[in-house]
């Protein structure tokens, strides 16, 4: 029997005090939408105070050719299957130079895992987007990508990693999370390994150097425990290693894709989420709500409750939610608007680089 109220909880969170899976949990399922907001909106205010930081990005997007097979994907495909694409590194140059003298500051390169591309091919990829793009910083490959190119190469993944830095990889992305929990990722991903891969390149990229971010995918077949656990596996590992700037939770789009037939989560349930990952997440400093994903609307509120993130301007270069059916098929922010959704918000927008250093 565990002794927990609201009125409790509110104390210890106003306190600055950790909350546990099952206080968290409780929370979740108990506290009312407008309470989450203003526990999480208080954290978030101590944490980052009324900025919402955003960035000038582009996404590279090399192939959606993946060897792996999961349920929720509506991007991936096979070699030579209709919809398929695979730019060769010229083509992906190209793709770079459009942006030479664009004041962009990060270019996120994340893909298939296709099946025959090790660590040294994309090693050199890099070090020619460097060459086009010198002060631009690259956060690239999920930890799934780079466990996948670093096995291929017969390296450790100190080694992979080490050359990827020395290429110029500058920081990890958080995606191929899905949801850290192995009974769910059999369901939905059982190509990708358990949760233990990719908390284990998270962790061997920290104690690199590296800085990386977390996502968590919920809204599927997973329960509310399952997503507070996720959370504090990425608390545990932040309170050994400290290396992740920002966590991003992504709501589940069901458009063409396997698992399509159970639906999305509603609105609601993803503010109550970016509120719990708020308070659950004390040690980690940003949590981002991706517009592409959550549509600007969404983002805008998801502001109210506990994020102070909504990663950058995109300029219409990622596909992975229009192809699972998000709003903004062709997602760019413009400068004016970008101002005005963050200010009606009641916030100050502020321009960070990769590593969160404010930009004037
Ligand atoms: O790992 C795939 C997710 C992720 C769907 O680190 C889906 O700054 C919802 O990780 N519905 C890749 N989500 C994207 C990603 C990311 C995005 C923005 C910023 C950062 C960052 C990382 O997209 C995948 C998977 O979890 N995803 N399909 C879908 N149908």
């Amino acid at each position: 029997m565990i002794d927990i109220t609201i009125g409790r909880l509110s104390e210890k969170i106003n306190a600055g005090g950790r909350l546990s899976a099952d206080e968290l949990l409780y929370l979740y399922d108990h506290g009312s939408l407008s309470l989450l907001a203003s526990l999480a909106h208080q954290r978030r205010e101590r944490l980052n105070g009324r900025k919402v930081f955003f960035n000038r990005n582009f996404h590279l997007e090399p192939t959606n050719i993946c060897i792996n097979d999961c349920v929720f994907c509506s991007y991936r495909r096979n070699e030579g299957e209709e919809g398929s694409w695979d730019y060769s590194p010229e083509e992906l140059m190209e793709q770079c130079r459009a942006y030479v003298g664009a004041n962009i500051t990060e270019v996120h390169i994340v893909g298939g895992v296709h099946p025959s591309r090790d660590v040294y091919y994309y090693a050199a990829l890099l070090q020619g987007v460097k060459k086009i793009l010198p002060h631009v910083h690259i956060k690239a490959f999920t930890a799934i990508e780079l466990d996948y190119m670093i096995r291929k190469a017969g390296l450790s993944l100190e080694e992979g990693l080490a050359l990827l830095r020395q290429n110029g990889l500058d920081a990890v992305p958080g995606g191929g999370a899905e949801i850290l929990d192995d009974d769910i990722r059999r369901q939905l991903c059982p190509k990708k390994g358990p949760s233990a891969t990719w908390l284990k390149v998270h962790e061997a990229a920290h104690r690199s150097g590296l800085r990386t971010n977390a996502t968590m995918l919920f809204g599927h077949i997973e329960t509310r425990r399952h997503r507070i656990r996720h959370l504090l596996l990425l608390r545990d590992l932040q309170d050994a290693t400290g290396g992740f700037d920002a966590f991003i939770p992504l709501k589940y789009k069901s458009r063409h894709n396997e698992l399509g037939g159970i639906g999305e989560v509603s609105g609601m349930e993803v503010l109550r989420t970016m509120a719990i990952s708020r308070l659950a997440l004390d040690n980690i400093p940003h949590i981002k709500a991706y517009w592409p994903m959550l549509g600007k609307g969404l983002m805008q509120l998801s502001l109210l409750f506990g994020a102070d993130d909504i990663d950058g301007t995109i300029n219409d270069s990622t596909k992975i939610y229009s192809m699972a059916g998000a709003e903004d098929t062709h997602p760019v922010f413009t400068d004016a608007e970008l101002s005005r959704l963050v200010g009606d918000a009641g916030f100050i927008p502020v321009e960070r680089n990769t590593f969160y250093e404010e930009l004037l």
